[in-house]
């Protein structure tokens, strides 16, 4: 991998035209998060690094838009072909996701995160400059493009989480996790034991320890294992001061805190990945910060949250989540699977899954659907679940509603999951404290299994006929070479 840490990134991506710089004057308070959005809503907007903020002694930089909805930014980040289709960067992220790499200790006087470490009363958090993104957001947020780390009570491993942090005081930081999130077991755990909960959070991190922090892995799978794996290096982490936990070397700011039972505050809300500002404001346990690490001109990476393509949660996210269901799918060794899709547009991929199979036998398809609805990759929040066959491309949207069209017949072809994993964040649920159960819809836009032999053939091109056209593509004055297809026409 040709970066090791966040400003080496930054500097391969601007060789590639995807960093533009804002030099000009730049208020946190919403201004920062108005330009981000106007500025991102095309699927190829650059990351944006503002270097000049108001008001700030302290001369920090803050990162937005890092990945967003760029798959060429995923793939340089993950050393993957950025030219490759959609599903061939999902079938590719399936193999470096398994390649797990542990994480290595190096000397704190040689983590780069150590050259300004503040304890006690010399932390203020507030003369860092905070974005309060949206008009109504409850309060200026640190923590959305972070990672929180907590360790298991149970057998200590660490788990790395984005969780939203909102700023409270000079040394308190707000910490929401949603129901069943692996930070809120950890804590839930710790608690339980009458123990404090320790965090490390990391509010400038590199973009690979960020997506996997994003992503759901398995309950005792450590996250930092499936970073090393995606780099091909080992995360590089270094002792913490005040906590057991170890902090990342190469972070540009890492606090370090504790988290105790009955401890809260009002937070939020915060506009979100929705595109609403989804959970009223609540109680939400905070986090007291013992020990503060920075690298002078410190990066701050921010998270704007809104409907795609302006948010952080986009194409490296789908790519991802899509390559962990399809990972899902396989260790239940459910047959015929092709490919899978959750659309950035879909509320941060989080909301639809569409799942192509090769159908096999009867009943196939309503298997791939309930599997598909509830396995651990796909099981929360998704309310739109659908399986269509192998000649539709689950990341063609375009394909997915001609299918959807043409082979769901309503009265027949679709079931409702009730009381299901969701978040205090989706906005369809009222009244907001039902918010948590969810409900989805499994589609089934396959041709009709029974009649599969009688339905009506697709218009597809003859094989031969097709070689012949695509042979004299330039002759004919198209210039490229002819479009690829996925099915041809079959004589009875
Ligand atoms: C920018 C951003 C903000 C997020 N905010 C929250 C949050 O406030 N609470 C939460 O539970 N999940 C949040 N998530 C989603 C979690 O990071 C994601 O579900 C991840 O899988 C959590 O890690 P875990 O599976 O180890 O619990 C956020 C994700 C991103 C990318
Ligand atoms: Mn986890």
């Amino acid at each position: 991998m040709a970066w090791r840490d966040l400003r080496e990134w930054l500097k391969l991506i601007e060789g590639q035209g995807e960093l533009k710089h804002i030099a000009a004057q730049v208020d946190t308070h919403e201004e920062l998060g108005a330009i981000t959005y106007l500025a991102t809503r095309g699927e190829s907007a650059p990351a944006l690094l503002f270097e000049n903020l108001a008001d700030d002694a302290t001369k920090t930089r803050i990162l937005t838009n890092m990945l967003g909805s760029s798959k060429s930014r995923y793939a340089l980040s993950v050393g993957i072909d950025p030219n490759l289709p959609t599903s061939e960067m999902i079938a590719q992220s399936r193999v470096i996701m398994k390649r797990s790499v542990p994480p290595t200790r190096v000397a704190k006087d040689r983590a780069p995160v150590n050259e300004v470490v503040l304890t006690g009363d010399d932390i203020d958090m507030t003369r860092f400059p905070v974005p309060k993104f949206w008009p109504g957001d409850g309060g200026r947020f640190i923590g959305t493009g972070d990672i929180t780390f907590t360790a298991s009570p149970d057998n200590g491993r660490i788990n790395v989480g984005c969780y939203r942090q909102m700023l409270h005081g000079p040394r308190q930081i707000g910490f929401y996790c949603s129901p069943g999130k692996h930070g809120l077991l950890d804590r839930e755990g710790w608690w339980a034991r009458g123990e404090e909960c320790e965090v490390v959070c990391a509010y400038g991190v590199d973009p690979v320890l960020f997506m996997v922090a994003a992503q759901s892995f398995g309950i005792d799978q450590s996250e930092l294992d499936v970073a090393g794996g995606m780099m091909g290096r080992a995360v590089e982490l270094t002792d913490a001061e005040c906590v057991s936990l170890p902090i990342p070397a190469n972070a540009e700011i890492v606090i370090e805190g504790t988290v105790k039972q009955g401890d809260v505050l009002p937070e939020g809300p915060l506009g979100e990945f929705t595109g609403y500002y989804g959970r009223e404001r609540s109680p939400q346990p905070v986090i007291q910060v013992k020990a503060l690490h920075y690298r002078k001109s410190p990066i701050f990476t921010h998270a704007l949250m809104a409907k795609y393509p302006s948010c952080e949660i986009g194409a490296y996210y789908a790519i991802m989540r899509s390559a962990r269901i399809m990972d899902d799918l396989s260790a239940i060794g459910v047959p015929g699977v092709v490919s899978a899709y959750s659309h950035p547009a879909a509320a941060s991929g989080w909301g639809m899954v569409v799942v192509s199979i090769s159908q096999k036998y009867a009943g196939h398809s309503a298997q791939v659907l309930a599997l598909a609805a509830q396995c651990p990759a796909a099981a929360y929040y998704t309310k739109w679940v659908i399986v269509v066959d192998d000649d539709v491309d689950p990341t063609d949207l375009n394909d997915v509603l001609w299918a959807l069209s043409t082979r769901c017949h309503p009265s027949e072809d679709i079931d409702i999951l009730r009381n299901t994993w969701s978040t205090g964040l989706d906005p369809s649920q009222y009244v907001p404290e039902d918010r948590p159960y969810g409900a989805k819809v499994l589609i089934n836009a396959c041709k009709p299994h029974r009649y599969k032999a009688q339905f009506p053939k697709s218009t597809a091109l003859r094989r031969s006929t097709y070689d012949r056209v695509a042979g004299r593509w330039n002759e004919l004055g198209f210039s490229g070479s002819a479009p690829k297809l996925q099915a041809f026409h079959v004589d009875d």
